[in-house]
Parts: structure tokens; C-alpha cells; sequence
């Protein structure tokens, strides 16, 4: 099939708010710099329904959705060396290109390359055309570059992680977003130190992610918030010291909850939830003089944050992560292989598994009622 298009099935989304339709898609052969891989398990995250919903504001329609993946590479284009035919791939939404020139991959400081964000957010290869068509020759846009609600998709060559092909790919998609990002905004983004208190808003896959990098990282208190008290008997298992459901309180704010908890509030929270009222609350429940408040959650297009400036003049400082701050190509790779060595357990996030069996659509649609179920951390699809 190298060099030829290869006929698959797809989930696409037409439209927004409509249910993914079972196509057929013409998945063209990769370009220079791309490389074309055959999607072997691929797990839901909320920015993929967030988008679905229209939320988005580059979401573009007709898409193929998906971003969290495990893949095998099928084929290369010209002047791809990093992979070969046959190599277990996490595609990254945020690149890695490596380039002596490029100011972001030279720097410690972030992980944000921009060699391809541009196309990316217009739904297209860096060549600026996409490779998806349906069988009647109607163009489809990628997502994020990745696009993984597919039987085989093309990314960039320098969105590939390669990992250990020892790591099921059913599990290790689950480094290509959610888990990933939320380990990396404790260990990366924030750099919380041992002995410290922490904050944790929205218990989903991101947010407990949050919890066991901050147990991990030897944090004395970690709070954990969320409207669904169903997530707190995973988030204790995970490290939570206490849960705090914000239902509970009456009219009393959340921050209020918190600082009246540890006296002058913590000294590292997390917004997990894509709520801009909750990024408030993580913001002004962060602690006097050192307090550092991270936005992980993604707000819907249009909404913003707002705060008394007395919030930042009193030592608070807001930041926010991109997949936890991993520089994707170089990082992934050894998250696997601290999974495999048993340091980084994961199986606790996937509470779903769907079979394609032929039909991504399908399984797939399943997949985003079980996230809206309440009770579904990660819904992995096999394909
Ligand atoms: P999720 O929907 O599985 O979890 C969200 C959790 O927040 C749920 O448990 C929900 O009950 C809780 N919640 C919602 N509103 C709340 C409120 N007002 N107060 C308290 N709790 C509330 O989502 P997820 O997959 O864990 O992702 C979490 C967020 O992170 C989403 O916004 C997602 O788009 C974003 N995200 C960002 C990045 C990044 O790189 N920055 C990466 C992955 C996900
Ligand atoms: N298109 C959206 C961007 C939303 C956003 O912030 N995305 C996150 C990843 S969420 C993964 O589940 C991100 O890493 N953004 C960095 C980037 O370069 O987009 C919007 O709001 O415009
Ligand atoms: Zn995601």
C-alpha cells in the first residue's frame, strides 16, 4: 500500500453537535515529512467533544476527530528518518521539530512549537491540503494534527513519538493527551516541591492525573473539587488528602472553602474543568506571596477570565500548560518506558473499552455517551 491511497473507515463529523457518521474515507499517501499510520486504539478526551460541540473556535467541519492514540506506521514519505514501517507511534498534537532555527524546541522554557500550528489549525498538512477525501471525492479536514478517528491517518513526521512496541497500544494512547498533560503541569509547568499543598479542580483523567504526579512529587496536601462526588473514591486512592464538593458549601465560594482549609490557601492549584468561573476560584484559593495557580482546562470560544488584579499584586501568579509542557518526541517516550517499568501506573484511567469491529462511528459514538455518563474517566476504542 506504500505510495498508493488507502480506502478505510472513519468517524467524521459533519457538523457540529451531530452524532460522528461511519464513512469511508480516501486517506491519501503521506508527503514529504509525513508519515501514514494505521490507528490501533484510541481513547476520548473532552477537547475532542468540546470541539464536536462547536466550542471550538478552529474547529472546522467536515473533520476527523481524535488526538489520543496509539498507532503503527504504515508508511513514510520522502525524507522521513526518524521512523520506519512497522514502529509504534504516539501522534502529538504538539510537535517537536527540532530545527536549530526553531527558538522553542531550543528552549527549556517551553514545549510550544510552532513549526506547523499554523495548517494545523486550519485543518490541513503543512503543504496546506489535506489527505482525507470520502470515496465521492469530498474533502475532509485533519484535527489538531492528528486526527484519529480513523483506521489510518497522516501526520507529520515531527508529531510522531516513537515508544516501545513492548507498551499495548491501548494503554499508550493515553500518553497522547489527557495523562500526559496533567502529570507534565505538576512536574513541568508548576515543579511542585515535596512538603507542598495542592489544589486540584475537575477530578476527569487530566485532573487525576494531577493527583497522582502531585502525590508523587510528595505533596503533604492535596485537595481535590469536583460537582460530581462519584470521582472522590478514585481521587482518595489516588492521593486526594481531602474532597470537597462545591454543592456543599451553599453560597460560599470555593476559594473561601479552601483558604479557610489551609489558612492562607495552597501552594499550587490546577483548573482542570474548562470553566472559566472554576479558574477564578483555582486562581484566588492559591496562597499569599508564592501562591501559583495553572489553567489546564480549555474554555469554550469567547469566554475569558477575569480576577481582582489584588489577586496577582498579593503574590498569586496564573499560568497555564499545553500537554503538560512535554516536549512530545523527546518525552513520551520515556513516560512509556517509566509505565512499562511499573513507576507510572495507567490502568486505572481507562474505565471503558469499545470494539470498532468495522465500525469507528459507532464504537466511537458509544464512547462519547460513556464520557457523558459521569462516571467514565477514559473510553479507549480498539479499532
Ligand atoms: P472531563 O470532562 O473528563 O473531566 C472534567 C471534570 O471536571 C469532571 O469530573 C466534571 O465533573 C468536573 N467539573 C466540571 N465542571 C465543574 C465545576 N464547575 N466545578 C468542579 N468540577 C467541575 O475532562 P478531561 O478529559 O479530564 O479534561 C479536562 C479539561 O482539560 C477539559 O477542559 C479538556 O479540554 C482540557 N484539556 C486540556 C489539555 C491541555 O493541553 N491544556 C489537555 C487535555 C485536556
Ligand atoms: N483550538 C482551541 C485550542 C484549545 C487548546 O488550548 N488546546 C490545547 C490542547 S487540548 C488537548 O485536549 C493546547 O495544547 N493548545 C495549544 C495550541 O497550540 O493549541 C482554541 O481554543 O482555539
Ligand atoms: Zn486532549
Amino acid at each position: 500500500t506504500a505510495g498508493k491511497p488507502i480506502t478505510c473507515k472513519a468517524a467524521v463529523a459533519w457538523s457540529a453537535n451531530q452524532p460522528l457518521s461511519d464513512e469511508t474515507v480516501v486517506v491519501a499517501p503521506p508527503k514529504a515529512g509525513e508519515i501514514r499510520v494505521k490507528v490501533v486504539a484510541n481513547a476520548l478526551c473532552h477537547t475532542d467533544v468540546y470541539t464536536l460541540e462547536g466550542q471550538d473556535p478552529e474547529g472546522l467541519f467536515p473533520c476527523i476527530l481524535g488526538h489520543e492514540a496509539g498507532a503503527i506506521v504504515e508508511s513514510v514519505g520522502p525524507g522521513v528518518t526518524s521512523v520506519s514501517p512497522g514502529d509504534h507511534v504516539i501522534p502529538c498534537y504538539t510537535p517537536q521539530c527540532n530545527q536549530p532555527a526553531c527558538i522553542f524546541c531550543a528552549s527549556p522554557k517551553t514545549n510550544l512549537c510552532p513549526a506547523i500550528r499554523g495548517t494545523q489549525g486550519q485543518g490541513v498538512m503543512p503543504d496546506g491540503t489535506t489527505r482525507f477525501t470520502t470515496v465521492d471525492g469530498k474533502e475532509i479536514f485533519h484535527f489538531m494534527g492528528c486526527s484519529t478517528f480513523a483506521e489510518y491517518t497522516v501526520i507529520a513526521e515531527i508529531s510522531a513519538a516513537k515508544i516501545n512496541r513492548r507498551m499495548p497500544l491501548n494503554k499508550a494512547c493515553l500518553f497522547g493527551c489527557g495523562v500526559s498533560t496533567g502529570l507534565g503541569a505538576v512536574w513541568n509547568t508548576c515543579k511542585v516541591t515535596a512538603g507542598s499543598s495542592v489544589a486540584v479542580f475537575g477530578l476527569g483523567a487530566v485532573g487525576l492525573a494531577v493527583v497522582q504526579a502531585a502525590k508523587m512529587a510528595g505533596a503533604s496536601r492535596i485537595i481535590g473539587v469536583d460537582l460530581n462526588k462519584d470521582k472522590f473514591a478514585v481521587a482518595s486512592k489516588l492521593g486526594c488528602t481531602d474532597c470537597v464538593c462545591p454543592a456543599d458549601h451553599g453560597d460560599t465560594p470555593v476559594q473561601s472553602v479552601i483558604v479557610n482549609m489551609t489558612k492562607w490557601g495552597v501552594d499550587y492549584s490546577f483548573d482542570c474543568t474548562g470553566n472559566v468561573q472554576v479558574m477564578r476560584a483555582a486562581l484566588e484559593c492559591a496562597h499569599r506571596g508564592w501562591g501559583e495557580s495553572c489553567v489546564i482546562g480549555v474554555a469554550a470560544a469567547g469566554k475569558e477570565i477575569a480576577t481582582r488584579p489584588f489577586q496577582l499584586v498579593t503574590g498569586r501568579v496564573w499560568k497555564g500548560t499545553a500537554f503538560g509542557g512535554w516536549k512530545s518526541r523527546s518525552s513520551v517516550p520515556r513516560l512509556v518506558e517509566r509505565c512499562l517499568a511499573g513507576e507510572l501506573p495507567v490502568d486505572h484511567y481507562v474505565t471503558h473499552q469499545f470494539e470498532a469491529n468495522g465500525d469507528v462511528a459507532k464504537a466511537t459514538n458509544e464512547a462519547i455517551e460513556a464520557l457523558h455518563g459521569g462516571n467514565c474517566l477514559r473510553a479507549v476504542v480498539n479499532y
